[in-house]
């Protein structure tokens, strides 16, 4: 028998949450002497933590080492949770908890698919984990 399903995408889908990845990454491309424009945020959109630094590193034209690489996606994370602890549950992008309910109602499994590491932490920010069948992240 076929059952139906509906795949969401996090960020920018149930939540916005590109202004907090920027500030983050900015951050991080201050130290490296580059100046991120939210243009360059905008087409990095949905890339992975690794894959957006690499790109960074290269529009910056660095050279850094293996250990400074791994120290840098640990600070902008470390940054970027601290940014989300000012998510709520009123933060969910309108009609999307309408939408999970009336999925839910109708016996729809619900699947979350994410290139984002931290996708747990904002469903549990936002009280919605309970609503997905299955999460799919960048872990
Ligand atoms: C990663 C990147 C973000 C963004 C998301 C995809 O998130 O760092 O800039 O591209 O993937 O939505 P995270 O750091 O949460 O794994």
């Amino acid at each position: 028998m076929k059952q139906a399903a509906a795949l969401f995408d996090l960020d920018g889908v149930i939540v916005e949450t590109a202004h907090f990845h920027y500030i983050a990454w900015k951050a991080i491309a201050q130290q490296l002497n580059f100046d991120l424009t939210p243009a360059h945020n905008e087409a990095l959109k949905g890339v992975s933590r690794v894959a957006f630094l690499q790109q960074l590193i290269s529009w910056s034209g660095a050279t850094i080492s293996s250990d400074t690489f791994e120290h840098y996606l640990e600070e902008k994370n470390k940054h970027y949770l601290e940014l989300i602890q000012q998510l709520n549950p009123a933060d969910a992008l309108p009609g999307v908890v309408d939408t999970l309910r009336l999925l839910k109602e109708n016996k729809i499994g619900i699947a979350l698919g994410s290139a984002s590491k931290n996708a747990r932490s904002i469903l549990e920010r936002l009280a919605i984990t309970s609503f997905f069948d299955a999460i799919i992240d960048g872990n």
